[in-house]
C-alpha cells in the first residue's frame, strides 16, 4: 500500500502532511480505520482521531492514546502515526496484532496540541503550550498537560500565563482540553487504558496517587520544594528507579515494569517506571491523572527518548529505533490489559 510505503515513518512531518496523511490512511484501509472528529482547537483547527477496529464477537475496550499534547516533542507525534502503521501492517499476519483487535480497539490522536505544534514548525521549535491568548494578548499559551480536572492547579503548576506550566484559567479551559476530556468522559467505561505520549527522559509514568510507594499522598506532594532546573518544570524530587519493586501488589506497576522489560530488550534502551511524583515532579490537572481519576484502570505518561542529549530536538536519525521499542513497549501493555 502506497502510503505504508511511501511516507516517512523516520521523518518529522508538518501538520499539513499529518492531516493528508490521516484522509490517505483512512481511504486506504477502509475496512479498518476511521477518521473522527473530536473537536476544534483555539486557532479553529479541526481535530481528528482514527480509530482502528476489527469485527469481533467478544465485547471490546478501548485503547486511548494521544500524542503531541506539548508541541515541541516531536518524537510523540512520529510515534503516534508509526503505530498505526504498524498495526496496519501486521493485522491480517501477526497473530498477536489479530488477537488485541479481537478485544480492543485503538483511538489514536496523533496530534492533540495541534495550534502549538504548527508554532513549533513556523516560529518556535520549543514551544510547549498551546497558543490561546491570556491576559488581554500580553502572553500566549496554556499547558494542556496542567489543564485538565485533577487536582487542578494545586502543585506543579503556575497561574501565571508566562510561565511554562501554566494551568489556564480553569479546569478545562482549553478547548482543546475539553475536546479530550469530553469523549474520553463519555466513554469511560469501555476505556481500558489510557496512553499519553510525551518527550524526553524515558520513563514510563503511573498516576502519583496510585502506587503504596511514598509521596503518593497530595498533603505530601503539595509541599515538596521547588528545585531549579533547565526546563523550569523540575518541581519535585527524584528518586531511584522503582524497577526493583518486583512483588508490588499493583497491577499498573507491574504491567509498567514488564513493558520497560519489552522496551529494553529491542535496543537495550533503559526507562525508569514509577510515579511522577517519585520518579520525576509533582503536578496536578494532567490528562493521565484525570484518567485515573476518572476510573479508567490504566494510565500511563510515556516519555519517550532521550535522557537529555538532544532533549526535545531528538534526531531523526533516531526515529526509527524510538518508535521500535516504544512499540514494543505500548504492545506488552495492551497484551496485559486485556486480559485484566
Ligand atoms: N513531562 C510531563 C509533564 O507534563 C508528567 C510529565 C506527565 C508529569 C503527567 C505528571 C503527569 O510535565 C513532559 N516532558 O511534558
Ligand atoms: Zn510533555
Amino acid at each position: 500500500w502506497r502510503i505504508l510505503e511511501n511516507y516517512s515513518y523516520d521523518r518529522y512531518h508538518p501538520m499539513g502532511e499529518i492531516y493528508q496523511w490521516m484522509s490517505q490512511i483512512r481511504e486506504n484501509y477502509p475496512e479498518v480505520v476511521t477518521q473522527h472528529f473530536l473537536g476544534m482547537t483555539y486557532e479553529s483547527r479541526p481535530m481528528y482521531y482514527l480509530k482502528i477496529s476489527q469485527p469481533s464477537n467478544n465485547p471490546k475496550k478501548i485503547l486511548w492514546m494521544d500524542c503531541g499534547i506539548h508541541a515541541r516533542e516531536w518524537i510523540a507525534p512520529a510515534f503516534c502515526q508509526w503505530f498505526v502503521k504498524e498495526i496496519l501492517q501486521n493485522y491480517k499476519d501477526s497473530s498477536r496484532i489479530r488477537r488485541l483487535l479481537k478485544n480492543l480497539d485503538f483511538y489514536v490522536l496523533p496530534v492533540l496540541n495541534i495550534d502549538g505544534y504548527i508554532y513549533t514548525w513556523t516560529t518556535d521549535r520549543l514551544w510547549r503550550k498551546s497558543r490561546s491568548p491570556h491576559d488581554n494578548g500580553t502572553c500566549f499559551g496554556t499547558d494542556l498537560n496542567r489543564n485538565f480536572n485533577a487536582s487542578w492547579c494545586s502543585v506543579g503548576a503556575s497561574h501565571n500565563c508566562q510561565d511554562l506550566t501554566f494551568c489556564g484559567t480553569g479546569p478545562e479551559s482549553e478547548p482543546e482540553t475539553k475536546a479530550v476530556s469530553s469523549f474520553i468522559e463519555s466513554r469511560k467505561e469501555n476505556i481500558a487504558c489510557f496512553l499519553t505520549m510525551h518527550s524526553y527522559g524515558q520513563l514510563i509514568l503511573l498516576p502519583y496517587g496510585y502506587t503504596e510507594n511514598k509521596s503518593s499522598n497530595h498533603e505530601e506532594l503539595v509541599h515538596l520544594e521547588v528545585r531549579g532546573d533547565p526546563l523550569g518544570l523540575m518541581i519535585g524530587k527524584r528518586k531511584e528507579n522503582l524497577l526493583e519493586d518486583d512483588d508490588s501488589p499493583f497491577p499498573e506497576l507491574q504491567v509498567g515494569q514488564k513493558a520497560a522489560n519489552a522496551l529494553k530488550a529491542k535496543h537495550g534502551t533503559n526507562y525508569r517506571v514509577g510515579s511522577s511524583a517519585d520518579i520525576l515532579y509533582a503536578t496536578s490537572g494532567s490528562s493521565r491523572d484525570w484518567a485515573r481519576d476518572i476510573g479508567i484502570p490504566f494510565s500511563y505518561t510515556f516519555e519517550l527518548r532521550d535522557n537529555g542529549t538532544y532533549g526535545f530536538v531528538l534526531p531523526e536519525a533516531q526515529i526509527q529505533a524510538t518508535c521500535e521499542e516504544t512499540m514494543e513497549a505500548v504492545l506488552s501493555v495492551l497484551d496485559d490489559v486485556y486480559e485484566k
